[in-house]
């Protein structure tokens, strides 16, 4: 029997909440109050054992080649966040969407795509690396896409949003539990189930860190950021241009109907939809939520910043553009300034990530991946 998950938490069982996520009162479907959104700030509460050293880099010969699946983000200036709060009434506020601020950025790398689940199992298979959910033996998991066997064993669910599940044996191979395996068909998907923890070991074996959020909105404006032009999304101002979906979104009433009109109930190829702006970069909006390595915040200042790192501390970290459960019903979260937040620890189904490398490679400092 599933039943519904409240605070109370051991170091022995699934456990997690779920924040607030608040509909936006100008979507077309009505939202259950307080409905969670798939985006919102889960977390596990046991305590776990130190995990082993992060791996090292690799080390390889060659010294000029660009990262591989990486595109350069010329150096620039634009506007951060924004400052126009009816365009997402309830969200500016409660996610520090604003104010705008200017910030200036150097140049760097960032990967063309979402790291996939096939890259990660080369990773695992070379370092041995464990991720937080395979340590603590569980993760959320959406409940529409449990296995009949998770299904029949699951226990817990979230209260605030109770599609939510809490499932034993759910991580990035096995990212709907028992009985699902990632790399059977879709190995090109975003790996799922990996914490922000785990996203900087394999980050660094690649000889490369997380984007910061600057870098990742910046680089997800595409090449017109330079100015007052601004955009929704990184390829216009609306979402689905000339009929032509450009992302991997929720189309119908969540959690109950999803008719999959971009094609895809769940995650996408990581290539899916082809490049969403100028810089050849896929998915930036849409598919799997993505961490960068900023401390969660939602308090910025007004002032011009050079290449900011976010708040030197914090309990919670950055994740931008949104996901496959998003709708703007109950989570407008798919926009380029947009931001939630969760644990460093925390794994879902709908969450992964991209890496970023700093500095135009030369002979003498750079070595290929
Ligand atoms: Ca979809």
């Amino acid at each position: 029997m599933l039943c519904v998950l409240l605070s109370v938490a051991s170091a022995a069982e699934p456990s997690g909440e779920m924040g607030r996520c608040a509909a936006d009162p100008t979507g077309a479907d009505p939202a259950p109050a307080d409905a969670g959104c798939g985006c919102a700030a889960m977390r596990r509460d046991a305590l776990l054992p130190p995990p082993s050293p992060l791996p090292s880099p690799q080390q390889s010969a060659g010294a000029t080649a660009p990262p591989p699946q990486m595109v350069w983000i010329p150096a620039g200036e634009f506007v951060m966040g924004h400052d126009n709060r009816s365009a997402s009434p309830s969200t500016f506020l409660a996610d520090g969407e604003g104010p705008s601020r200017r910030v200036r950025l150097p140049g760097f790398w960032m990967s063309a795509t979402e790291v996939s689940t096939a890259q990660w199992a080369a990773f695992a298979a070379a370092t041995g690396f464990q991720t937080d959910s395979e340590r603590f033996g569980w993760s959320f998991v959406f409940e529409g896409q449990l296995t009949p066997e998770a299904d029949a064993a699951a226990t817990q669910a979230v209260q605030a949003a109770p599609w939510w599940v809490a499932v034993n044996g759910a991580n990035w191979r096995r990212p709907e539990g028992p009985g699902s395996d990632a790399l059977e068909g879709r190995a090109d998907h975003p790996v799922v189930h990996v914490s922000w923890t785990d996203a900087v070991a394999y980050c660094r074996w690649i000889g490369a860190r997380l984007p910061t959020e600057a870098e990742w909105e910046f680089a997800a404006r595409g090449k017109q950021v330079g100015g007052a032009k601004r955009t929704v999304f990184p390829w216009g101002s609306q979402l689905v241009p000339g009929g032509v979906h450009r992302a991997n979104v929720w189309q119908g009433a969540f959690p109950a109907a999803n008719s999959a009109a971009d094609g895809y109930k769940f995650t996408a190829p990581v290539h899916a939809f082809g490049p969403q702006n100028e810089h050849g970069l896929y998915n930036m909006i849409g598919n799997v939520w993505e961490w960068v390595s900023d401390y969660w915040s939602t308090r910025h200042s007004r002032s011009t910043t050079h290449n900011p790192q976010g708040p030197a501390s914090g309990t919670e970290r950055t994740k931008k553009g949104g996901s496959y459960m998003c709708h703007k019903s109950y989570c407008y979260r798919y926009r380029t300034v947009a931001r939630s937040q969760n644990t460093e620890d925390t794994g879902t189904g709908n969450l992964g990530f991209r890496c970023a490398r700093s500095h135009e490679p030369t002979p003498s400092t750079e070595s290929k991946d």
